[in-house]
């Protein structure tokens, strides 16, 4: 990884750790930091053996192709500001992405990196909070980067795709890497300087949710709506047939046209 070392132009990244195979990235992570490690340090695996999504999920991570990747970040944010940092990295992952495959990456809310209809990334954030504060937080990043499409079990050859097979070439995978951690400190900065009108601006440039028909699923509900906006902490506004506006913590948003 000394090439990815000397593709990395700021700080995120400069403490990075590099492991074969392992459980998760994100628990990793999250173990690291709560040992103390230090803003900005950065975890990939070449392979993982439980790599989680949202919620309890499976994160599909064979071995030596995709990013699997960690980000520990001390951040100082509110909690209830802490999807921002969803928004943050998924708009890095996907300008980094637009930059080196020239492939039209868009942001699903809340966490999916899409090529069309496809999920070719997926976002897990992770927080350790005491009372109002945040600690840290680890911003998990799976790329599917050179996956063919036999690599991806039957459930999920139609909803997954990767950036070989929408380019039909090998990508780069530790200049996406840099590109991403790049971008994120960009980003982050500005979000810390107080420019999270940019930020904002930037998803929904890169959104494919903002004025769709979607249906949402969160626990046992199901709502269908527009999807009007995201507010300043990055909930989705969901307008309703009644014409109501709600306000969508998480959930699992289905594009309906
Ligand atoms: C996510 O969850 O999309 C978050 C994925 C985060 C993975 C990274 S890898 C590095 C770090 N370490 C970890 O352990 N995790 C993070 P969610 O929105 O819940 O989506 C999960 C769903 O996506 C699964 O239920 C499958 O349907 C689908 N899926 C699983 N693996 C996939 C893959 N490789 N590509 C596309 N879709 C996948």
């Amino acid at each position: 990884m000394d090439q990815l070392s000397s593709l990395i132009k700021g700080k995120f990244g400069k403490d990075l750790i590099t492991l074969g195979t392992i459980d998760s990235t994100n628990t990793f992570a999250m173990e690291l930091a709560e040992g103390g490690a230090t803003h900005g340090t950065v975890v990939i695996a070449d392979r993982q053996t439980s790599g989680k999504g949202r919620l309890g999920r499976a994160w599909l991570s064979p071995a030596g192709v995709n990013i699997y990747m960690s980000l520990i970040l001390r951040p100082f944010v509110r909690p209830e500001d802490a999807t921002l940092l969803t928004v943050i990295a998924a708009i890095s992952c996907a300008r980094a992405l637009r930059d080196i495959t020239r492939l039209p990456i868009s942001v699903k809310w809340p966490n999916d990196l899409m090529i069309a209809e496809r999920k070719a990334g997926g976002i897990l954030v992770e927080i350790k909070s005491i009372g109002r504060k945040i600690v840290f937080a680890v911003v998990g990043i799976g790329i599917n980067v050179n996956s063919d499409r036999n690599d991806f079990p039957p459930v999920l050859t139609g909803s997954a795709t990767s950036l070989k097979i929408e380019t039909s070439r090998e990508q780069p995978r530790n200049l996406l890497i840099a590109g991403i951690l790049n971008e994120i400190e960009r980003w982050y900065d500005a979000f810390s300087g107080g420019k999270k009108k940019l930020l904002l601006d930037e998803w929904r440039n890169l959104s494919s949710t903002i004025g769709k028909t979607v249906t949402i699923k969160a626990g046992d509900e199901v709502l269908i709506g527009t999807a009007e906006d995201i507010d300043t902490s990055g909930m989705l506004l969901l307008k309703l047939p009644s014409g109501n506006i709600k306000t969508i913590h998480t959930g699992d948003l289905t594009i309906l046209g």
